[in-house]
């Protein structure tokens, strides 16, 4: 993490999930402060229409995340979002611009050392999205669900002056993990992208944040989310491509805080 503003080439981010309870709003703020760019590409599901309505959830740090996205194309930078599954409403601008706003299916994006990126969100390759939508329904309002109920019992933990718990985001890792084994995104989306001739592809959707850099040196990046990780990627001067973690500082570790049966039952789930 940098205490003065950066200046990047290019900018990935993905999955900030804005509409829902986990959305880490004040991270992602933030990031938009504090790392600058030519280009910003918006890698899907950064609106969440899948949450429903009501439950007061679109506060005013979600509407000023939007505001602060719009400024920054406003400011000079090229702004490109290509829409996932949670914000498809948003495919039928696809082809359009608002402003310095590029909306599409996907891009290609050329490094500064002459890599072709294809950029696109990744749902498309996901199986239980394609063909089991209603499952994957059912997983996004579980995850709400294990959210909000993370929060109420947090704030009971702090009144006892206890260390936060995360187990939505251990849940899912389980969910997440069990929808990877069966559908094998990752290697789908890059077969796709080698098969077009691309150097890499960058893409979000699966919430596991990485840069993997293949033998024949082809590139797989995983932007991550704004949900668990708080992560984004960037391209500097030169080309080179580096994920950083915007999650925030860790609060120091208590001692006797934690039930010893719940730390065998986190061990257990990773
Ligand atoms: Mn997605």
């Amino acid at each position: 993490m940098t205490d003065s503003p950066s200046h990047v080439r290019a900018t990935f981010v993905s999955d900030i999930h804005l509409g829902s309870h986990g959305c880490k709003t004040e991270r992602v703020q933030d990031f938009l402060r504090q790392v600058t760019c030519d280009q910003l590409y918006l890698v899907g599901d950064i609106i969440d229409g899948w949450v429903g309505k009501g439950h007061k959830k679109w506060t005013q740090d979600h509407t000023d995340v939007i505001l602060a996205l719009l400024a920054t194309a406003k400011g000079g930078c090229e702004v490109y979002y290509t829409p996932g599954n949670h914000d498809d409403f948003v495919r039928r601008l696809n082809g359009g611009e608002l402003g310095n706003v590029t909306i599409d299916h996907s891009f290609i994006h050329t490094t500064a050392d002459g890599k072709s990126l294809l950029v696109v969100h990744g749902d498309l390759f996901d199986t239980t999205v394609t063909k089991y939508r209603p499952l994957a329904f059912i997983g996004a309002y579980l995850n709400e669900y294990m959210a909000v109920m993370n929060s109420v019992v947090n704030k009971n933990r702090k009144a006892k002056g206890k260390r936060p718990l995360d187990f939505a985001a251990t849940v899912k890792k389980g969910v997440k993990g069990f929808i990877a084994k069966k559908t094998d995104y990752e290697s789908e989306i890059i077969a796709f992208a080698r098969e077009h001739g691309f150097d890499g592809v960058v893409c979000g959707h699966v919430h596991r944040p990485r840069i993997d850099v293949m033998a024949d040196g082809f590139v797989y990046v995983n932007t991550g989310d704004w949900v668990e990780h708080c992560t984004a990627v960037v391209e500097h001067a030169d080309g080179r491509l580096e994920l950083l973690n915007w999650s925030p500082p860790a609060a120091p570790e208590r001692e006797h805080d934690t039930q010893p049966i719940f730390k065998r039952f986190r061990s257990g789930m990773r």
